[in-house]
């Protein structure tokens, strides 16, 4: 006999949906009639917006548009006197209020139609799972939004933070490769220069060398979808030149050569946002609004790709865990992760081994932190991650397929 959830004697209980299909499905156990439910079910949802570039002069119509919602905007004190400055806003309503705004503020001057068009694209971005698809220069194409995709780390290098570096040697990066495989990743990472904070840059040509043997031993092994790690554009372009299909840049375009290859090419690019250099990333982070300048870095380098001929729908967005951050800013990154689906790309995010594991699992060194990763890869799936960067792929696969089958409705 099932328990009785409802009559006197069950307190009041607060719940958590954290979707439209969500609430409507609570509103369709509550016998609310169907009709009723479609109406309600936006209502359910409470959002808070931040929008940019309101004119001071258009800051309290928007205030005033969106109380006739019942709906609320946050906006600085300041931007009732300088009319001309453009100051964000904080929306904060339900779904519902907050579409009514927008079509409140479709035939606005100001600016205010551009803003309302944006706060629906927040809205539409926001859903938890969506489906997504990047096409591989060969003709093929990477699926994703059913379930998280893994991918494998391959360091063909001597120097590596977690002590995974293979060196140079074709052999063990087929071994591996087929490893990964068999374990269940979906794409594989080749690197031939250390990132780990401090590490210095290697010599172009030297990159080339270590990578290309490598490289065409692993394509041998296996029929997995390659992406380069490089911020160099000739170390990528031999690499594509050999049949990596991705590439994966951690300064997220900075070298316009690089958005111009991955335009020739039609290649999907991974962009990250990082503070400083490799070099000097971790000498003193600082952050005024972690997840508002990590939010416009990433903007700002999809902008730089899409100028650049690199359709939107082929860009990878990825926060850089650890990259230029403390623990309390990789902390807070996870944490709030969401906030930048509202970017509209799928998010890769590389947590795997990283310090800030071994930092609060008591100095752990990087081949122990592999439960640390778990839980790291189990967060970053609940709040929107679509791949995961890990040198673990067999117990990584494992721990996403079970946080899939929660967040996702994943079912083998
Ligand atoms: N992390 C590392 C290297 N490349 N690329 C993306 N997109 N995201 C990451 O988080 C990321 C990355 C550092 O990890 P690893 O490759 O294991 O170490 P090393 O750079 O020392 O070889």
């Amino acid at each position: 006999m099932p328990e009785q959830s409802s009559g006197p004697g069950v307190p009041a209980r607060a719940l958590v949906l954290q979707s439209e299909a969500e609430v409507a499905a609570e509103l369709r156990r509550l016998g609310v009639h169907p009709a009723a439910v479609a109406l309600m079910a936006p209502k359910g949802m409470h959002l808070n917006i931040m929008v940019q570039g309101i004119p001071g002069r258009a800051a309290q119509v928007l205030k005033q548009e969106a109380l006739a919602e019942g709906a609320e905007a946050a906006i600085p004190w300041q931007a009732g006197e300088s009319p001309e400055q453009a100051f964000p806003a904080l929306l904060m309503g339900t779904r519902e209020q907050l579409l009514a705004l927008q079509r409140r503020l479709e035939p606005q001057p100001l600016g205010l139609a551009r803003v309302g068009a944006q706060v629906g694209q927040a809205i539409a971005r926001a859903e938890r799972t969506r489906s997504w698809q990047i096409d591989l220069p060969d003709g093929r194409a990477v699926v994703g939004g059913k379930r998280t995709l893994v991918m494998g780390i391959i360091n063909l290098t001597d120097d590596s933070f977690s002590g995974d570096g293979i060196g140079r040697e074709p052999e063990a990066a087929a071994r591996l490769a087929r490893e990964m495989a068999e374990a269940g990743a979906d794409l594989l990472d080749l690197g031939a220069e250390s990132t780990r904070p401090g590490a210095e840059p290697v010599d172009g040509e030297d990159e080339i060398n270590r990578l290309l043997p490598c490289l065409e031993a692993v394509l041998a092994a296996t029929d997995l979808p390659i992406s380069v790690d490089t911020y160099k554009p000739h170390v990528a372009r031999s690499a594509l030149g050999a049949g990596a299909s991705i590439i994966n840049d951690i300064t997220a375009l900075s070298n316009p050569d690089m958005a111009a290859l991955a335009a020739e090419w039609q290649a999907p690019v991974i962009l990250m946002h990082m503070q400083g250099t490799p070099k000097t990333m971790q000498q003193a982070p600082h952050y005024d609004d972690l997840l508002g300048e990590v939010f416009a870095f990433l903007a700002r380098a999809l902008q730089r790709a899409v100028a650049a001929g690199i359709p939107d729908s082929q860009v990878i967005l990825d926060p850089g865990f650890g990259f230029g951050k403390t623990l309390d800013h990789n902390l807070e990154l996870l944490r709030r992760l969401a906030e930048l689906r509202s970017l509209g790309c799928p998010l890769l995010v590389g947590t795997s081994r990283k310090s800030t594991i071994g930092t609060l699992l008591g100095g752990l060194p990087p081949q122990q932190r592999v439960e640390g990763t778990a839980a790291t890869v189990a967060l970053a799936i609940a709040n929107g991650a679509d791949i995961v960067r890990v040198h673990d792929v067999r117990e990584m696969v494992r721990v996403a397929r079970v946080t899939d089958a929660v967040v996702r409705g994943w079912r083998p």
